[in-house]
């Protein structure tokens, strides 16, 4: 068999200060789903994540809660690793930052770093906001209406006034931008890439890369008087994840350069600037792809941890079902823009295409083979114009939905795939396979096997965004567990012709409003 081309993808690390909220929980559900469609279309897939346990922020949260930040940290991540299991996306890998491999490997790139001339020791006075863990430029800042500064996201800023390591961020404006322009699909979509390229062209100051005011962090090597700067930690994790330094264990070297960091928009310029810049330092090749999607909005409200107004994943999950909240968000928001949910919008996603479109249709047609066939898959006749046009719709779905993936619009996917799924409920109703019981059996069992064979298709092609549901319908059309893959997502059914069907049972039950 052909060697597999590896694919490596990874989320963000959530902040250990705080419980997962939507938007944690709406990231780790479009990386799965990315990573389930590689794996599916015949990648040797590495899913990472982790948890961002370091930083002024989680000292701070914990000292508040008279807990110890490793306490505060643990608590967290099983918090989001519970989240992983209950969005059914669970990852490969997940880096803790306070881990001792993770420690290595921050330390070793710093040594790399510092090896090529990139680091040295200042003192440089600037603004800090320990929300946003960053400094920022006084040109950079607004007034609050006391007269105080603000950063761009609003929160507080400080005055900080200390010795620190500083990383030769300056020397690398011309290498970073000749890096875009190699490689105009770094950043992806081009909004934000634009967005980086202008910010960049402005000019680049040296970046502060070491605290010496407090110590929850990963000791400066050498001089453990300092912690590096939160974020060199935190964007390590992602060699972190491949075993980095590699020395020991080089089974996951061959995963980097990652193929796709995923994250959120207000994150861009730490993942498009600062990683790239670090890796060049340390002589280590760039990911080849920042993935930024957008932010959620409750009814058009900014949740954060900071403000406090968190909706909880799990709260969703229990109402609404776990599938169906990975299609809302996957099909209702396009991938890379900001997207609102509210309750309606929710429902109305799971009774309009799942429920109905999908779920009706498997239901009716499936009914329909156990009632007059026996249970048993009819076998086609000779073909109708409408049964071949059917079915190349759904042929030509595989190829479809490998070329919106390319750009990571998930939306596309979906909305092709359940394009192909509204035709298929239009043909069956044209065709009225229940008319012909007594007068056309065999036409009756043609309509019922291409029936059978779009949903095939389009259950093999929906894994990656519905798994639970996806599956259960594949096992209702009797697909052997080895003929699930994308290669299978066309017209050749490589399953028996007229294998025995389990009972049917609903896919999707509609939602119904609880009794008030
Ligand atoms: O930024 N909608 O952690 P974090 C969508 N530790 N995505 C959102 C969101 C929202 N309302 N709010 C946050 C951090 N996110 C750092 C990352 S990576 C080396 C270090 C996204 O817990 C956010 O954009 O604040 C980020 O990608 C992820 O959630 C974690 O955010």
């Amino acid at each position: 068999m052909a060697k597999r081309p590896t694919f490596y993808i990874t989320t963000a690390i959530p902040y250990a200060n705080g419980a997962p909220h939507i938007g944690h929980a709406y990231e780790r559900i479009a990386t799965d789903a990315i990573q389930r469609f590689k794996r599916l279309d015949g990648y040797d897939v590495l899913f990472c994540t982790g948890m961002d346990e370091h930083g002024q922020k989680m000292q701070q949260t914990a000292a508040r809660e008279g807990i110890i930040p490793l306490e505060l940290a643990d608590r967290t991540a099983a918090q989001f690793a519970a989240m992983g299991e209950a969005l059914d996306a669970r990852a490969d890998v997940i880096v803790r930052t306070t881990s001792a491999a993770h420690r290595e490997a921050s330390q070793e790139i710093w040594r790399r770093m510092e090896a090529n001339g990139d680091i040295y020791l200042s003192k440089y006075p600037g603004w800090y906001s320990v929300r946003d863990e960053a400094f920022f430029d006084e040109s950079e800042l607004t007034k609050d209406a006391g007269g105080k500064y603000l950063a761009p996201s609003g929160a507080p800023v400080e005055w900080v006034e200390e010795e620190s390591y500083y990383f030769r961020l300056s020397a690398y404006q011309e290498k970073l931008l000749a890096h875009y322009r190699d490689n105009p699909d770094f950043v992806v979509p081009e909004t934000y890439r634009n967005e980086i390229v202008s910010f960049v062209e402005r000019g680049l100051t040296d970046l502060s890369i070491s605290r010496s005011t407090f110590d929850w962090g990963v000791p400066v090597p050498g001089d453990p008087k300092h912690v590096m700067y939160v974020w060199v930690d935190a964007l390590t994790n992602y060699i972190t994840g491949t075993g980095f330094p590699w020395d020991k264990d080089a089974t996951r070297k061959k995963f980097w350069p990652a193929d796709a960091h995923v994250i959120g928009k207000d994150i861009t310029r730490f993942h498009a600037i600062y990683w790239p810049a670090f890796l060049m330092s340390a002589g280590i090749a760039v990911p080849k792809q920042i993935v930024v999607h957008g932010f959620l909005f409750n009814r058009g409200e900014k949740m954060s941890k900071s403000v406090g107004n968190v909706i909880s994943p799990g709260d969703l999950i229990a109402t609404y079902g776990v599938d169906q909240l990975r299609y809302f968000f996957l099909r209702e928001v396009p991938f890379g823009q900001d997207g609102n949910y509210s309750h309606d919008s929710i429902v109305n996603r799971i009774n309009a295409d799942l429920a109905n479109d999908l779920g009706n249709l498997a239901q009716r047609s499936l009914s329909m083979i156990g009632k007059n066939f026996g249970g048993r898959l009819p076998q086609p006749g000779a073909y109708t114009e409408a049964d071949e046009a059917i079915l190349a719709a759904a042929d030509e779905l595989a190829g479809k939905t490998r070329a919106a993936m390319k750009s990571f619009a998930l939306h596309t996917v979906l909305a092709d795939i359940w394009r192909v799924v509204g035709d298929a409920n239009r043909y069956f109703a044209a065709e009225e396979p229940w008319t012909k019981k007594k007068t056309d059996p065999e036409r009756m069992g043609t309509i019922l096997y291409v029936t059978a064979q779009v949903l095939r298709i389009v259950a093999l092609l929906t894994q990656p965004f519905t798994p639970q549901a996806a599956g259960r319908l594949l096992d209702l059309l009797a697909v052997a567990p080895e003929h699930r893959d994308f290669s299978f997502a066309r017209q050749a059914d490589p399953d028996a012709p007229d294998r025995a069907l389990p009972e049917p049972s609903p896919i999707f039950p509609r939602y119904v409003e609880p009794a008030a």
